[in-house]
């Protein structure tokens, strides 16, 4: 009977387990070597960033089930959910799946079960984190158990898809996988697949990839639309009428920590083959230099003198202050880096030092080109009759398509 779990890591993913898995009665030791996270979790200090953590972890410290450590402790299971960066010649940076397997070596007992649900290239599990493993002296797929479990949440609504989205589990054989799937049912609603370490791997993989070469398609279209003078907008609505066609929606760029990172995972250990993938980052990753060279063509054009750039967002998508790779910020910086004098708003950042964030109010009044570059719902609600009536421009830039003209 698993009684005792250490999640090592306690980031965006590794915190909502342990805290899920707290409320379902383990004793759950959350690791992390960040001495500051670990002292703020044990005081009940949260980032409050995702909806609904900050009072599951409360609960999850006051009923004892969880605390924070800086170091593992014996347990039933250890779930790694540790950072998988890129190295700047996007590959995937291991170092700290490395760090964390070898962090728990003194503290594995015989029967243990060890998941990994880091974003890892194919062939980790089995080629890397297994062989530090038996470090242990115990033997991997007899004494000790291994398996791979992706996440699939969606930053913003992790609680509730932890519990109810399906979840695929790849063990180094049919032993992990089972005990891997009896530590996910005591929280996962959905679906439970099994399979083997590499395919979990590489499923984790090529859904994130599926969105970016569908979004880079969206992408390209948009810079097609332009050079044709068709709207993107009308386009795409009309032709996702078709029963079989589903075009995404192109944007300033690919943000965040997943999408933009995850395709290279696959390029990696495929370059030759994984042509498409690749090109599809690089069209993604074209765009926000695209979008400060429209504005500033706009602009020029309009021979105002001085104008001031109203920019509606700064976060990596919508509904979040998360500023992890944002395109937004890309593009709010490459204007001002081009001397453009640049009002920034955005609702969801908080404690921003970079440069002066605006209120809605005065990024509205204060602008003579608006550019919405993220679609929080605060900026669709803006009517844009009043501001073209007192814009000195009337350069309307709307890179998601949600201010209706
Ligand atoms: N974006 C577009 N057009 C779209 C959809 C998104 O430009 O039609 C942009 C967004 O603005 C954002 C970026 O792409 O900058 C990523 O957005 P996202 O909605 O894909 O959000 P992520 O990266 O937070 O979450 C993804 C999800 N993966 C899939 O939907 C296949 C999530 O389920 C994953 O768990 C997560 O990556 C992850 O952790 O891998």
């Amino acid at each position: 009977m698993m009684k005792k779990i250490c999640v090592i890591g306690l980031g965006y993913i590794g915190l909502p387990t342990a805290c899920i898995l707290s409320s379902k009665g383990f004793k759950v030791v959350g690791v992390d070597t960040n001495q500051k996270l670990v002292e703020e979790l044990n005081q009940n200090h949260i980032d409050p960033l995702e909806p609904g953590l900050v009072d599951l972890a409360n609960s999850a410290i006051k009923s004892g089930n969880l605390i924070a450590k800086i170091s593992p402790q014996e347990a039933d299971v250890f779930i790694i959910c540790v950072p998988t960066p890129l190295t700047n010649e996007d590959k995937a940076d291991l170092t700290y799946v490395r760090d964390a397997t070898k962090n728990i070596l003194p503290y594995l007992r015989k029967d243990n079960i060890i998941i990994l649900e880091s974003t890892v290239p194919p062939g980790t599990t089995e080629g890397i984190v297994k062989p530090i493993l038996e470090e242990s002296g115990l033997k991997v797929g007899s004494e000790l158990y291994l398996a791979y479990c992706p996440e699939r949440v969606l930053p913003g609504n992790i609680l509730k898809e932890l519990i109810e989205n399906e979840r695929i589990i790849g063990g180094i054989n049919p032993e992990s996988t089972e005990l891997a799937k009896e530590v996910y049912q005591n929280f996962v609603e959905g679906e439970i697949y099994l399979t083997d370490t590499t395919t979990a791997e590489m499923v984790k993989l090529v859904e994130n990839s599926f969105r970016d070469v569908n979004i880079a398609f969206a992408n390209e279209l948009s810079r097609v639309c332009d050079k044709l003078n068709l709207n993107i907008w009308k386009v795409i609505e009309l032709a996702n009428k078709h029963p079989r066609v589903n075009i995404l929606k192109p944007g300033p760029g690919v943000g965040g920590h997943c999408i933009a990172v995850d395709p290279f995972f696959i390029v990696e250990k495929a370059p030759n083959e994984a042509r498409i993938i690749k090109t599809a980052r690089c069209v993604n990753d074209s765009m926000p230099d695209y979008i400060v060279e429209k504005v500033e063509r706009a602009v020029k054009k309009t021979k105002i003198k001085r104008p001031v750039i109203a920019c509606f967002g700064i976060t990596y998508k919508a509904g979040t202050g998360d500023l992890r790779g944002s395109p937004a910020l890309k593009i709010v910086r490459g204007l001002k880096e081009k001397g453009y004098t640049v009002w920034a708003c955005d609702p969801y950042v908080k404690d921003f030092t970079e440069f002066p964030l605006f209120s809605l109010e005065e990024t509205i009044n204060g602008g003579d080109c608006l550019v919405l570059l993220v679609d929080h719902k605060e900026f669709k609600e803006i009517k844009l009759q009043e501001p073209l009536r007192r814009m000195r421009g009337n350069i309307i830039i709307d890179t998601r398509g949600v201010w209706k003209e």
